[in-house]
């Protein structure tokens, strides 16, 4: 298997922690999604990273699949095979992948010239991440993990977006949910984390 991506995507991050978690063999091919020989429009029509390509030459993208196919590739899955708890961790998967695509979309507004830059985006953007947060935190119980009593793919993603959200959206959010800091310091110390922790992005 080929795991094609860069290494500050927090797409691809999710990817990458969970090979490291399960231990899986994948190689790494960093991509630039957006080079102009980039080799991924080739593979995803879509032009995005990540992307993985299986040993029999099959191509999955979007992370919430290819999240979802690796975890199942190594028992025991950490996503439940159903009931309640699957869907509360997919749930929050959805929420913090929503807080990623705000993030990036915040930052992809801020480096249009100041004079084209839209302050409703902008604004619409942060919002969105302040309520995340917000939900994030009121649903917070006092244990390590969001759901059951193991790490599931819900802190995993959610400890990725806090993680990128202090990357690319640096602000006093720990202030406003204290708690919320404490747990993603838990999280954020799995040696999966520590390892894929892109350049210039600094532990808090
Ligand atoms: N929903 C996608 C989002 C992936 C995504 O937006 N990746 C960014 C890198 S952080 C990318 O490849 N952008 C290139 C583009 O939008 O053309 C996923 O979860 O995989």
């Amino acid at each position: 298997m080929r795991l094609y991506g860069s290494l500050t995507s927090p797409y691809v991050r999710k990817a990458r922690i969970l090979i490291r978690e399960k231990n899986l063999p994948c190689e790494f091919v960093v991509a630039d999604a957006w080079a102009a020989d980039s080799p991924i429009p080739a593979l995803n029509p879509l032009g995005k990273v990540p992307v993985l390509v299986l040993d029999n030459n099959e191509v999955l993208f979007d992370s919430p699949v290819i999240v979802e196919y690796l975890d199942s590739l190594q028992a025991p899955a950490l996503l439940a095979a159903a009931g309640g708890e699957r869907w509360d961790v997919l749930r929050w998967e959805a929420l913090a992948d929503g807080v990623l695509d705000a993030v990036v979309t915040r930052l992809l507004e801020s480096r249009r010239p100041a004079a084209q830059q839209s302050a409703d985006n902008l604004r619409r953007q942060e919002e969105k991440i302040a309520r995340s947060l917000e939900y994030i935190a009121r649903r917070l119980g006092n244990g390590p993990w969001l759901v059951a009593d193991r790490f599931t793919p819900a802190d995993l993603v959610v400890a990725v977006a806090l993680e990128y959200t202090d990357f690319r959206y640096p602000h006093d959010w720990r202030g406003r949910h204290p708690r919320l800091g404490q747990w993603l310091a838990g999280v954020s110390a799995r040696p999966s984390f520590i390892e894929t922790r892109p350049p210039g992005m600094e532990k808090k």
